[in-house]
Order: C-alpha cells, then sequence, then structure tokens
C-alpha cells in the first residue's frame, strides 16, 4: 500500500498553445483516485497549486517567452516535491512538461536529504534538453531535462539544491530531437533511447538494463511521463504530436516493469490538453498506465527471466 499524494500542477506557459492547464481535472474525471485507491492504495489529492511571484531579469535570447511564471512554478513544485515526498509518493498531474522544472529539481533534493541517489526516466517524443540560451522556440517545456542535470545558461532559476549527473537519466520513445540537444547529449553518459531501438529489441530490454543500473546503487527513480511518448493514434490530446510512438502495450510494459522494480518514488503525468483529447481516450489511457505504474495486473505473475 503507497500513499499516494496527487498534486495539480495547471502549468500552461511552457509553450504558445493553451490547454494544459486543465489536465489536472480531466485526470480527476477520468478517475485517477478511484483507480488508485481500487489497487488498495491511500490517496490524498492536493488540489491545484499556484506557482510563487516571481520576477526574473529578462534573458538574452529573446525567444523565451513565459519566464516569470515558469521561474514561479518551478520555485512552488520544488517547494511542494520536497514536502510531498516526506509524505508518500507525488504524483504531479500536468500541466505541461515545464513543471518537472520543479517537480525533478524538487526529488532531488528530497533524494539527496536521504542520501539515496535519484535517477530519472523520461517517456517523452523529445529530449526536453534545451537551455534557455539554445532553445529557438523560447518555450521551456522544452528546457527541463537540461535544468536538472546541472546545465548551464539557467540563471534566473533557483539555484539546484542537489544537480542529478547526467549519467542517472534515461530518455525513451525519443523521435524529435534538436541538433543542439542532440550534440548536447550524444557523447554523454545519458541512456537514449529512440524508437529505432524499441522497434529492433523492443522496450523491455533497455528498460532492464536501465532499472538494473537503479538497483546496483540502490537508487530512486522519478518517472515523467510526457503524453508524446505515445503515438498520437492511440494518445491525441497533445499539443506536439509525432508520428511513431510508443504502442498501448510498449507503455503499459514499461509501467508493469517500473511497478515490478519497486524503485519508483515519484511520477510526472504532463502535456494532456484536454481540449484536443476525443471522448476523454487520452486521458483514461494516461490514468490506466499510471495504475499500472502503481501495481495493477492481470496475473500477478512477471515473465521468468530467459522465458
Ligand atoms: N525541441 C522542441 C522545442 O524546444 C520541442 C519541444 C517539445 N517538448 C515537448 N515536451 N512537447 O517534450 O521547441
Ligand atoms: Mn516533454
Ligand atoms: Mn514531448
Amino acid at each position: 500500500m503507497t500513499d499516494c499524494i496527487l498534486i495539480g500542477a495547471p502549468v500552461d506557459c511552457g509553450k504558445q498553445r493553451r490547454g494544459c492547464l486543465m489536465g489536472p481535472d480531466a485526470y480527476r474525471t477520468a478517475g485517477l483516485v478511484e483507480a488508485l485507491q481500487g489497487l488498495g492504495h491511500s490517496v490524498m489529492d492536493r488540489g491545484n497549486m499556484t506557482p510563487d511571484p516571481a520576477d526574473p531579469p529578462p534573458v538574452a535570447n529573446k525567444a523565451v517567452h513565459h519566464l516569470p511564471q515558469t521561474v514561479g512554478w518551478t520555485l512552488s513544485l520544488m517547494r511542494a516535491a520536497q514536502e510531498a515526498a516526506k509524505e508518500g509518493f507525488p504524483i504531479f498531474m500536468g500541466g505541461d512538461h515545464a513543471l518537472s522544472l520543479g517537480s525533478v529539481a524538487g526529488m532531488a533534493a528530497h533524494a539527496a536529504q536521504l542520501d539515496r541517489p535519484l535517477f530519472v526516466l523520461w517517456l517523452d517524443a523529445h529530449t526536453d534538453f534545451h537551455t534557455l540560451e539554445t532553445t529557438t522556440s523560447g518555450n521551456l517545456h522544452g528546457t527541463p531535462l537540461a535544468y536538472v542535470t546541472g546545465q548551464k545558461g539557467f540563471d534566473p532559476f533557483p539555484p539546484l539544491p542537489s544537480v542529478i549527473p547526467v549519467e542517472r537519466v534515461g530518455l525513451i520513445g525519443l523521435r524529435s530531437v534538436d541538433p543542439e540537444e542532440r550534440a548536447a547529449l550524444e557523447d554523454g553518459e545519458a541512456m537514449l533511447v529512440d524508437m529505432r531501438m524499441i522497434d529492433e529489441v523492443g522496450i523491455a530490454r533497455p528498460l532492464g538494463t536501465f532499472l538494473d543500473k537503479v538497483a546496483a546503487v540502490d537508487g530512486l527513480l522519478h518517472v515523467s511521463l510526457d503524453v508524446d511518448f505515445l503515438d498520437p493514434a492511440v494518445a491525441p490530446a497533445v499539443g506536439t504530436t509525432v508520428p511513431g510512438g510508443a504502442t498501448v502495450r510498449e507503455a503499459h510494459l514499461a509501467m508493469e516493469m517500473l511497478s515490478d522494480s519497486g524503485r519508483v518514488c515519484s511520477l510526472d503525468l504532463v502535456e494532456l490538453n484536454p481540449s484536443l483529447d476525443e471522448r476523454g481516450r487520452t486521458a483514461s489511457l494516461m490514468v490506466d498506465l499510471c495504475a499500472s505504474l502503481m501495481g495493477r495486473r492481470v496475473f500477478d505473475r512477471p515473465t521468468p527471466r530467459g522465458a
């Protein structure tokens, strides 16, 4: 039994197209609370948060927009993550991916206090590895992974209480990577799993390797699930659709393996834009994936090794 703490984070400033602010209520409507309770977990819904006031100095890159709001959300979510992590398993209901600037930074601070290494699994079509200097869209939902791994160029943001080394990051589902992001990641130690690798060897193998790495050092794992990790044919409610994404079964298998690992300490559900959904099907799928991550099974019988 887990104490799940739902944190509504209606962040909508990380890109131009609006609608992610409706995400938290779409998850509630799709039955997230009931799904978790049905698995035997306790659920506390903390309601929706607001950003702190913030007035950062302007940055040189004129494309960057909504900087004060994004810094404000980062401050309030960093704090909320640290508070919630002391009491249970935080589930950040987004909101766009800019919320992870705060949720992941806060979870990193929490893990550092416990003296445990925090790993991050980024399930996304995108790498979200831009800095305030490299982004050409200026959309700050494309930056959180660079911030939490301590890349340069985030001066207006709060200093990180704990930096996550890039070798503790795994990205799965990649199929839209900008040249600057590719240059920054290519020679580094992050585990990069693009869709071709999933096509060739499946999702279980690279994810299993990553989970072994987490277990080897008794690590904790934060999972950041972007709706666009999924194929837009099954998950249309996202502004940044990229064809050729994960199937429903690939996504469930990933969640089931994560659940079996017992390593996951926190979860972001991000980029759901309910105004683009079809009869709530994307929200429902995200709730079902969350349920798989929190222990829902057809049979409680993991595949034996070598089967
Ligand atoms: N790399 C592109 C940019 O910076 C697209 C980023 C899109 N990010 C998300 N989250 N939708 O993954 O604009
Ligand atoms: Mn993303
Ligand atoms: Mn994405």
